[in-house]
């Protein structure tokens, strides 16, 4: 009797530890699913109130994922990044390709990202997304009037050689973040036809949208465009943001 009691006992005990090593091994699991997950640049902030002074997200459209962030760039930082790059615009036919575009740009050079304006910048773009090392350089785009970009994605085509050997690369670029430099005075929107969207250029602001869906599947919803300027000039500054972190920036 004592013998058996002892048994079940231990057995018991035995059964307590196998769950215990089972708890742990599946907490052990589920932290390194988070610890990956945070390689993804989610939107990490969109419910914080305006009162922490960090800029807000609004909600634009939730598939694709669109946010709207007002104020998201300072007078100064706009002017600064208009001033640093102005004399230095190409047709901006010359730096792209596949996507028919008619302003004029730069992509900042490596070094040019240092500056701590630019620094500041993206340190606040960290508070909503995963800005990994290997997200690409920043852009300058002006258009004049007449001036456009064609509809188009960002994301690599991962059914394609090319986009397959980018995302190997560098990782695929998950979001946008499409800042605007300057008020337009007609014309110039950002929009989504797939969704009729479209996003007024106002100075400062910022949109983020989502070039994939939440299971990491590209998204052709995010389909968008600029539109042509009818009255003003439009700026805009374009950060793309890659999910690898591979330390090196696609060109
Ligand atoms: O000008 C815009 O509003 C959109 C520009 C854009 O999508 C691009 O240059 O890739």
């Amino acid at each position: 009797m004592s013998n058996n009691s002892n048994s079940n006992s231990n057995s018991s005990s035995s059964n307590n530890n196998r769950y215990k090593y089972k708890y742990k091994v599946v907490k052990l699991m589920y932290k390194m699913m988070m610890m990956l997950g945070n390689d993804d640049p989610e939107v990490v902030n969109k419910d914080k109130s305006s009162t922490d002074n960090i800029p807000k997200l609004i909600e634009v459209s939730q598939k694709p994922r669109i946010y709207r962030i007002p104020k998201f760039l300072t007078d100064e930082e706009c002017e600064h990044l208009i001033e640093t790059s102005k004399n230095k615009l190409k047709p901006c036919n010359e730096i792209s390709s596949g996507v028919h575009r008619s302003g004029w740009g730069l992509f900042m050079k490596e070094g040019e990202e240092d500056h701590p304006v630019t620094q500041n910048i993206f340190n606040r773009m960290k508070t909503f997304v995963n800005l990994t090392e290997s997200s690409e350089v920043m852009q300058v785009i002006r258009y004049n009037p007449g001036e456009e970009t064609s509809a188009h994605f960002d994301y690599f085509n991962p059914l394609t050689t090319n986009g397959a050997m980018k995302i190997g690369l560098y990782g695929q670029r998950i979001c946008t973040i499409l800042m605007y430099l300057a008020d337009v005075e007609e014309g110039g929107e950002t929009s989504f036809p797939e969704v009729n969207v479209k996003v007024k250029p106002i100075k400062g602001d910022a949109v983020l949208f989502y070039n994939c869906k939440p299971n990491g599947e590209v998204d052709p919803l995010s389909l968008h465009q600029g539109d042509p300027v009818i009255k003003g000039t439009k700026w805009i500054a374009i950060k793309l943001v890659n999910q690898k972190n591979t330390g090196s920036s696609a060109p």
